[in-house]
């Protein structure tokens, strides 16, 4: 089936054996950077400022960020709001920190509504594969879960932020467990933990390589039994203010109906999740149909602030073959149960545990270089060695840990236990995004932020199974602090966005609309009737 890489493959398979006892210590940090700045993405010096809003003429942003934040909002120019449902909170987004955040509150005494443009659950959480981070083995503290993130972040992470969440960690798995999560465990009981990029020690806990939507699964059931108001195929196009800089509610989009509906709330919680369907430099990305940045563009229009929205994850290993899964995620884990990184000529080049953004560096290196490995379709890449889990821990092991990857790829004939698998760096993570205080709270009262839509937590590079983590302890956070500070009823206006628009004028107009809502290349179309 892969006859056009038949060379290749046989020059891996010849260096296996040795390759499986060969020990790659760490890069150290000036290496490292020099890697950094010569091939990832990141480094490129594509990013520009904007001139619109609160970080104009300041900060950086990939283009294509940049375009939609530059942006007009698809509402017809004399709409005015006219309220047909009124809530206390209301949430955007139906992932992991959306559903975290309405449990929380299903018991408050308050009325809440969670509106997502798809389906509930439909999110970047049930593409989570490898795992969840929380120090919970009794050689393991949160103090170290904190090191080494913030180590990973570059030192970028917001300390108090990550304090929180290394804290949290055990609690949370203890949450989930309540709700029915079904984690891994060892024979005598205990939770199996991995070891992820940049874990001194194994902190990944996991539900085989379907973390992420056993996780979901649970949340889902959860809140399908309180009172929380669902609305599905409801997008969210512009968010409401009382004309005094504080969020009243939002405008949605009727998907089904085509109609625009006006909510006022007290209270609105944005969790929409990640950006990568905005494919940056034309990268595959492992990311959900829905991950096209809404909530930066709604936030930002409000007045709030982004943080490190230049910075971006690209996965090490997304798949590079075949053509129909280019992008797709190949978790970490299966690199930490003893997959190696190859190049074409059957060569290691780093140690797989290196940090993501180091290792997909490294990875585009060997490419750029002449060493990668090119499909009939054009893509570019190395291979990830899984034979040698097998090798290493016996038969039928990769199978039984990782029944995800088999399922995907067997489609094609590709048998992962008996053949590598050609990877290549995608768009996975939005480091950055909506600046947000200890309690989820943005710059706009009324207006609180939690899950990949907001900046600081992970500094410039987040570690394997922080985000997991991240969207349950955040998304209960912003709901407790929803609680304790849940402001007057205001009424709805338009003003920051009549505001921005006078702005967007000035400049001599604009380019498309915003949110993006769906990705360029899918079927998938917004248009108001
Ligand atoms: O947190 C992640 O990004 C993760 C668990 C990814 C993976 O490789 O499985």
């Amino acid at each position: 089936m892969m006859d056009w890489a038949n060379d290749s493959l046989q020059q891996v398979d010849k260096t296996r054996k040795d390759r499986s006892l060969q020990v790659i210590p760490g890069l150290d940090d000036e290496t490292s950077l020099n890697l950094l700045s010569k091939f990832h993405p990141d480094y490129k010096g594509l990013e520009r400022t904007v001139k619109v809003g609160p970080d104009s003429n300041s900060k950086k942003f990939p283009p294509e960020l940049a375009d939609l934040l530059e942006s007009d909002s698809p509402l017809p120019e004399g709409y005015s709001p006219n309220v047909e449902i009124e809530t206390d909170v209301l949430i955007i987004g139906g992932g992991g920190a959306g559903v975290s955040a309405a449990l929380a509150l299903s018991n408050s005494g308050l009325q809440v509504h969670l509106a997502t443009k798809l389906r509930l659950g439909d999110s970047n959480t049930v593409m989570a594969e490898g795992g969840i981070q929380s120090a919970i083995t009794a050689e393991d503290s949160s103090r170290r879960h904190f090191a080494d993130s913030f180590v990973g972040g570059h030192g970028k992470n917001d300390p108090d932020l990550l304090r929180y969440l290394c804290e949290q960690g055990p609690a949370s798995i203890g949450w989930l467990t309540e709700q029915g999560c079904l984690f891994d465990k060892n024979e005598d009981g205990t939770f199996r933990v991995r070891a992820g990029g940049g874990t001194s020690i194994p902190r990944v806990l996991a539900c085989r390589d379907y973390t992420g939507l056993e996780i979901m699964r649970v949340l889902k059931d959860a809140v399908m039994t309180t009172g929380v108001h669902i609305l599905e195929e409801h997008a969210t196009v512009e968010l409401l203010d009382d004309g005094e800089g504080q969020v009243t509610g939002a405008v949605l989009w009727q998907r089904n109906e085509k109609k625009l509906i006006a909510v006022s709330a007290r209270a609105v919680i944005l969790a929409t999740g990640g950006s990568g369907q905005l494919r940056l430099q034309q990268y595959p990305t492992s990311n959900h149909i829905g991950a096209t940045g809404d909530g930066l563009v709604l936030a930002y229009r409000q007045g709030c602030q982004l943080l490190h929205t230049e910075s971006y994850q690209y996965h090490p290993s997304g798949a590079s073959y075949p053509e129909s899964l280019a992008g797709q995620l190949v978790t970490e884990s299966i690199r930490s149960a003893g997959a190696q990184v190859v190049n074409a000529h059957g060569d290691r080049f780093i140690s797989e545990m290196s940090y993501r953004d180091v290792l997909a560096a490294a990875i585009i290196r060997e490419v750029e270089e002449g060493r990668g490995v090119e499909t009939p379709n054009g893509r570019k890449g190395i291979w990830l060695d899984t034979p040698l889990v097998d090798m290493k821990l016996g038969q039928g092991t990769l199978r039984k840990q990782f029944p995800g990857l088999f399922h995907r790829f067997e489609r094609y004939d590709i048998d992962p236990a008996k053949q590598p698998l050609l990877i290549y760096p995608t768009l996975h993570y939005q480091n950055g995004g909506i600046w947000i205080d200890i309690e989820c709270r943005t710059d706009r009262k009324g207006l609180w932020a939690a899950g990949e839509v907001t900046g600081g937590l992970h500094g410039t590079n987040r570690l394997m199974g922080n985000s997991l983590l991240d969207i349950i302890v955040f998304g209960r956070r912003a709901a407790r602090s929803v609680v304790e500070h849940l402001p007057e009823r205001k009424p709805v206006t338009l003003v920051s966005l009549l505001k921005y628009r006078e702005q967007l004028r000035s400049l001599g107009g604009t380019k498309g609309t915003s949110p993006q809502l769906f990705p360029n290349a899918s079927q998938l179309k917004f248009q108001l009737a």
